[in-house]
């Protein structure tokens, strides 16, 4: 009580202080501020175009036909991956139609040098679809890239582009 009773008595005082005469000071960067905001504003513009423009990324269709795509149809577990088929082609659009059957996954495909090469959520009662095209054959890692309870850290499988 003796605490509040003091800050009280010290708002009160302080708040009859003068406060100096800032008048000046507040006109010259108050008009800057206006100018400065719509500086921002514009390279905002600017920085989001040139960054949203090539999307989709990468833009996969171009130069495939609907036949020549191969199908994966994923599916996510609490902790495994199943994948049909889990062997796919190089050079050729692959086409992942992921979906969960209890919670919330992410599905990461990763080289051989765990860089990341495409990902899309992996959510139940809905499918998502994840385009990529391998460059080179080899194994690729599937991780999952969404916390999904104890085991998350081992749920993983592996994909063999021939
Ligand atoms: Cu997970």
């Amino acid at each position: 009580m003796a605490l509040i009773a003091a800050v009280f008595c010290f708002v009160l005082v302080n708040s009859k202080k003068v406060e100096a005469d800032y008048s000046t000071v507040t006109k010259k960067w108050y008009g800057i501020r206006g100018k400065w905001f719509f500086f921002l504003l514009t390279l905002g513009v600017i920085i989001t175009y040139l960054s949203l423009s090539p999307f989709p990324i990468p833009d996969q269709k171009k130069g495939y036909q609907e036949n020549e795509y191969q199908v994966v149809k994923v599916d996510s577990y609490q902790w495994y991956w199943t994948m049909t088929p889990n062997t796919v082609e190089a050079g050729k659009p692959v086409t992942f139609l992921v979906t969960s059957g209890d919670v919330n996954h992410g599905f990461g495909i990763y080289d051989e040098n765990l860089e990341l090469l495409g990902q899309t959520q992996a959510m139940p009662g809905y499918t998502n679809k994840l385009i990529h095209t391998f460059d080179k054959p080899g194994k690729y890692k599937i991780l999952c890239l969404e916390y999904c309870g104890v085991a998350h850290h081992a749920m993983i499988t592996e994909l063999t582009v021939k």
